[in-house]
């Protein structure tokens, strides 16, 4: 049986593990969960992923759940290319501290910038007071200032020469306020011509196939989401940008 993977590409960590799934030709069965219609919490995905967050993993009779804790897996089972987990010490010890960092920062504060930009508009009905935004948008831009001091300083990419799994999750991340309108490449050229290497490396049809979801997001909730299922969102919007 093919490995089935369970996402949401709305979802920044699932959105990784697809692309590099699809990069490197690795078989496997696409399983959607949609989020918005709170599939996660269901019986038969809790039977897959007792943590109820997406992405989560299924080969066979082993089951695993994190973004990166797959991503690391799908590299060792399939011997992807070195370069996106390099062998070399330090080059992989460079990937490893992004990939720990970024779960308490890039990935938290983005997401909170496309919940506080996109999201609670939509289900509010206006938008989060200035002052709360701009303190997001303040977290996120501490992050950038970072991530490009220590982690991208003036190589091409996080490990040097070639992409490696720490671009690809910084920058399926920073693709979350980008398609709320908040653009945090502007001002920072480093930073825009990093996202243009991510990018194509990638691949252009695979970054727009990946990312059709989540730029269409916002008009597809509009439409399809219930009055009883917008009143739960809201409570949830809230507290998570608060
Ligand atoms: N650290 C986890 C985070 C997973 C996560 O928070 N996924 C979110 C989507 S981005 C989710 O499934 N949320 C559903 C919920 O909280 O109910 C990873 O990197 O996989």
């Amino acid at each position: 049986m093919a490995l089935q993977l369970y996402l949401d590409l709305v979802s920044p960590p699932c959105r990784a593990v697809y692309i590099f799934a699809q990069k490197n030709n690795i078989p496997f069965e696409l399983k959607p969960v949609d989020l918005m219609q709170g599939q996660q919490m269901g019986e038969d995905f809790g039977k897959v992923n007792l943590l109820q967050k997406v992405p989560a993993m299924k080969d066979g009779d082993f089951t695993l759940a994190e973004s990166t804790a797959i991503l690391l897996y799908l590299t060792r089972k399939f011997k992807t290319p070195d370069h996106w987990y390099p062998s070399d010490l330090h080059k992989r010890a460079r990937v490893d501290e992004y990939l720990s960092w970024q779960h308490t920062t890039v990935r938290v504060h983005a997401s909170k910038v496309y919940a506080a930009k996109g999201l609670v508009p939509l289900f509010l009905g206006h938008p989060l007071p200035p002052e709360k935004l701009d303190e997001r948008i303040g977290d996120l831009n501490g992050d950038l200032k970072l991530f490009e001091a220590k982690f991208l300083q003036d190589r091409p990419f996080v490990t040097g020469k070639e992409v490696s799994l720490a671009d690809l999750v910084a920058f399926v991340d920073l693709m979350q306020p980008f398609a709320a309108g908040h653009d945090a490449f502007e001002g920072r050229p480093k930073m825009a011509a990093w996202r243009g290497r991510v990018e194509k490396a990638i691949g252009e049809d695979l970054f727009q196939e990946s990312h059709k979801q989540l730029f269409s997001h916002k008009s597809r909730l509009a439409d399809h989401i219930p009055p009883e299922g917008k009143e739960q969102m809201k409570q949830h919007i809230l507290k998570y940008v608060e």
